[in-house]
């Protein structure tokens, strides 16, 4: 049988990379992007930072006031995170690469699985040059590095990408896929956390391979079934949960910055018809029709407001889109004097929905 081609992309130190996008003057520096909380100046914690910082010890989900004394002495730029900004980004990549996959599942907002089997022909010199040409296409239309992995499926693709960064290319070959794991720490594997490689190490088994060997009714006495058969398995390389697009009950939006802050209906029409564009493009890979049309506002004063209409019966199309965003916004602007900075589109209410198959690595949290 011919082996899947899956691909894991995560993108490089996401938010600091966003945050050196929107202003590359930072890029030679330490950057640091982090949550305020604001009870002092300096209290929060790391969010992430760039590669420069983190040759200075500079680590996710350390307290702001540690990162800072790392970085004494440095031209270290701390920022705060901003989220919205950052899944624009993220929408926009996702969109390019979709266009690349019969498949494509996101698992967080800087993480993709795709399945490329058939724009390969199942081939993995080809998937090579492949992953090499989504990664020039990505960097010149959004300009964000990623780092990806390619392997026979999800679990080696994931492991592939981790283990070269930033903007590594990594793919491991079905036959090379249980030599790749052998010689990792349990602890490398989805689902083993703290807890259970405690328990694994207290049982001889230090690394992957250790796993490998171990008794798969002995596991399953331990851990149960369903888990047990997962260890086993994943310690052989083996893995069938399929790509699957994933969330798509929820809903399907757009952001976008308006060029200049604006009042202008024509003016702000022109973004959102171009973010519709995007929203409808996704409504119609995924085959789905929409029962709601919302917009989504940034103001100058940076509040934010949404309005919303139900349809009288579900659409699919851009042009629905369009004349409800039209709608919505003639009545909002009547509503506010403000400036308009920022605006959404958004669909939901999805009419079909497939039922939704659960996967094991659903229950284990991914970043
Ligand atoms: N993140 C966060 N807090 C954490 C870990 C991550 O807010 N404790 C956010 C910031 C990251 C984003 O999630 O940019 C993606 O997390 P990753 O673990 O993929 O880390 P990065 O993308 O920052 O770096 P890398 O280049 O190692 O992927
Ligand atoms: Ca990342
Ligand atoms: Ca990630």
């Amino acid at each position: 049988m011919q082996s899947r081609v899956v691909m894991l992309v995560d993108f490089d130190y996401f938010f600091a990379q966003c945050e050196e996008l929107r202003n590359p003057t930072i890029k030679d520096k330490p950057v640091v992007v982090g949550v305020y909380s604001g009870r002092t100046a300096d209290s929060g914690a790391v969010s992430t930072s760039n590669y420069i910082a983190r040759k200075y010890a500079v680590k996710s989900g350390m307290p702001l006031f540690l990162a800072k004394r790392k970085l004494e002495g440095t031209e270290a730029v701390f920022l705060p995170v901003d989220h919205e900004y950052y899944e624009e980004i993220s929408d926009r990549i996702m969109q390019i690469l979709r266009g690349y996959a019969t498949n494509l599942e996101q698992v967080s907002v800087d993480e993709a699985y795709l399945d490329v089997t058939a724009q390969v022909q199942g081939n993995f010199e080809r998937a090579k040059d492949y992953a090499q040409r989504i990664k020039t296409e990505v960097k010149s239309q959004v300009g964000i590095s990623f780092s990806v992995g390619v392997g026979p499926n999800k679990l080696v693709a994931k492991i592939a990408c981790d283990s070269q960064k930033p903007d590594g290319l990594t793919i491991v070959k079905p036959e090379e896929a249980k030599s790749f794991l052998a010689p990792l720490a349990v602890d490398r594997l989805l689902g083993v956390g703290k807890k259970t490689s405690t328990v694994m190490e207290s049982l001889g088994i230090k690394t992957v391979a250790d796993l490998a060997a171990f008794d798969v009714q002995r596991l399953v006495a331990i851990w149960g079934k369903i888990l047990g058969v997962y260890f086993h398995n994943a310690a052989n390389a083996i893995d069938n949960e399929p790509v699957q697009e994933q969330g798509e009950a929820e809903s399907i939006s757009r952001i976008g910055t308006l060029k200049q802050d604006s009042r202008d209906l024509a003016f702000i029409l022109q973004k959102t018809e171009e973010l519709a564009e995007d929203v409808a493009k996704d409504v119609s890979v995924r085959n789905l029709s929409f029962r709601q049309v919302a917009i989504y506002v940034v103001l100058t004063d940076l509040s934010s407001k949404s309005r919303s209409v139900t349809l009288e019966q579900p659409a699919k199309d851009k042009e629905t889109i369009d004349k409800n965003v039209r709608d919505l916004f003639e009545k909002f602007l009547s509503e506010t004097p403000l400036e308009i900075r920022r605006v959404g589109v958004k669909v939901s209410g999805f009419s079909r929905e497939e039922p939704h198959q659960k996967q094991l690595t659903n229950f284990f949290q991914t970043t």
